[in-house]
C-alpha cells in the first residue's frame, strides 16, 4: 500500500537531492519502522521494473483455475471498461507474498487451496467450519462487475463470482449483540514468502485483519467472492476467497480468508495497526480526503498498456456506490473518521 513506483524524477533523488538532505530522509523514513516505504530510495535500479510493468500476455500461470457454474446478477453488469484479465491476475497487492505488485503472481503459483478450512465463530447462534467443497458448492454463485480502488490511487473494473457475506452472516445466525465483523487471512509462513520475513511482508504482523461493522457487513454489496473472469479465483487475488467490499479501498478487501468471527468490538485492521494516522478503520473511498501523502482526487484506471501511463479520473465518493451506502455513515464525519 505505500507508492514504490512514483515517477521517474523521484527515482532519480538521490542524484538530485544533496546527500545530506536525501540520507536525512532515508533516516526519517526507517524511523517509521516501514522498510518497504524506503524501497523506492534504495533500490532505484529495480525500480525501472515497476515503471515498466505490463505483465505477460499470458498471465495462467501454474495455478489451475476451475470454471465455475454462476448467473449473471444483472443488477451489476453495467460496467463497460472492463480492466484486462492478464493485469487482474499480474497487478496486485499481496503482502504475504511480497511488496512488489509482480510479487504475488511470480510467489504464489504452487499455493495449496485445498484443502481449505474456514471457520466462522465469535457472536453467532451456529458456529461452522467450511471446507473447500463448501465454498464453491454450498451457495449459489453469481456475478457482478465492480470497480475497485486501491488506497495508492489506481483502480480496476473486476467481474467476480461469489455470494453476498449477508448469506453466510444468516446460516450462521448472527446473535444480537454482535456489532462488528471480523476477517483473518491464513498464517502459513511455509507457503507465504512474505510470512517469513519482515522485510519481504512489508513490516507486516501477519496474520493480516481486516473488520467491518454489522451494517456494513451485512449491506448486498458485500461479497464473498471465489472466483473472477468465469473461473475460480488464482492465489494472488485471494484463492479460494475473499472480500470484496467495493466502496471501500482495496486493502479492505481480505485475502485467503480462514477466519470470520463476528464480535462486539471494533477489531483493530492491520493497515491501521501500522499507520493509525494514514489508514482508518472505515477507509471509504473519499476524493476529498486525501492521504497524507497523496491526493485522492483522481485515480489511474488501470487498462492496456503500460500501468503508470493510464487514463486518470476523478475518484468517485464511496468509488460509485455512494447510493447503496451513504446512509450507513449519517451522522458520521467522513474527514476524521477516514
Ligand atoms: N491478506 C491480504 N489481503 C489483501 C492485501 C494483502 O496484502 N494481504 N492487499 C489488499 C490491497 S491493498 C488491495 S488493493 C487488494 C488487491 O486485490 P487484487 O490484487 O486481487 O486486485 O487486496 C487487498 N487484500
Ligand atoms: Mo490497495
Amino acid at each position: 500500500m505505500l507508492i514504490k513506483h512514483t515517477k521517474k524524477s523521484q527515482l532519480k533523488e538521490s542524484q538530485l537531492t544533496s546527500e545530506s538532505i536525501y540520507k536525512d530522509r532515508r533516516n526519517i523514513i526507517k524511523g517509521f519502522g516501514l522498510a518497504a516505504l524506503a524501497l523506492p530510495f534504495a533500490k532505484p535500479a529495480s525500480a525501472g521494473l515497476f515503471d515498466s510493468f505490463t505483465g505477460k500476455d499470458d498471465a495462467s500461470g501454474d495455478f489451475q483455475r476451475t470454471p465455475l457454474n454462476f448467473t449473471k446478477n444483472p443488477d451489476y453488469q453495467s460496467l463497460t471498461d472492463l480492466t484486462p484479465e492478464n493485469k487482474v491476475l499480474q497487478y496486485n497487492n499481496f503482502y504475504e507474498f511480497g511488496t512488489g505488485k509482480g510479487d504475488p503472481y511470480e510467489h504464489s503459483q504452487q499455493f495449496k487451496v485445498d484443502p481449505w478450512s474456514l471457520t466462522i465463530d465469535g457472536l453467532v447462534d451456529k458456529p461452522m467450519t467450511l471446507n473447500y467443497e463448501d465454498l464453491l458448492k454450498k451457495f449459489e454463485i453469481e456475478e457482478r462487475l465492480y470497480r475497485m480502488r486501491c488506497v495508492e490511487a489506481w483502480s480496476m473494473n473486476i467481474p467476480w463470482l461469489g455470494f453476498t457475506l449477508a448469506t453466510l452472516l444468516q446460516q450462521a445466525g448472527v446473535k444480537s449483540d454482535a456489532k462488528y465483523v471480523r476477517f483473518e487471512t491464513v498464517y502459513d509462513p511455509e507457503q507465504m514468502r512474505g510470512q517469513r520475513s519482515r522485510f519481504v511482508g512489508g513490516s507486516i504482523n501477519f496474520p493480516y485483519v481486516e473488520g467491518l461493522t454489522i451494517e456494513e457487513a451485512m449491506n448486498p454489496l458485500a461479497l464473498l467472492s471465489v472466483g473472477l473472469y468465469g473461473k475460480t479465483l488464482a492465489p494472488q487475488n485471494g484463492a479460494p476467497i475473499r472480500l470484496v467490499v467495493p466502496w471501500k479501498y482495496g486493502f479492505k478487501s481480505i485475502k485467503s480468508i480462514v477466519k470470520i468471527t463476528l464480535t462486539d468490538k471494533a477489531p483493530r485492521n492491520t493497515w491501521q495497526a501500522i499507520g493509525p494516522h494514514e489508514y482508518g478503520f472505515y477507509a471509504n473511498v473519499n476524493p476529498l480526503a486525501d492521504h497524507p501523502r497523496w491526493s485522492q482526487r483522481n485515480e489511474r484506471v488501470i487498462g492496456e498498456g503500460n500501468v503508470f501511463q493510464q487514463e486518470r479520473k476523478p475518484t468517485l465518493m464511496f468509488n460509485g456506490y455512494e447510493e447503496e451506502v451513504a446512509h450507513l455513515y449519517k451522522g458520521l464525519d467522513l474527514l476524521k473518521n477516514f
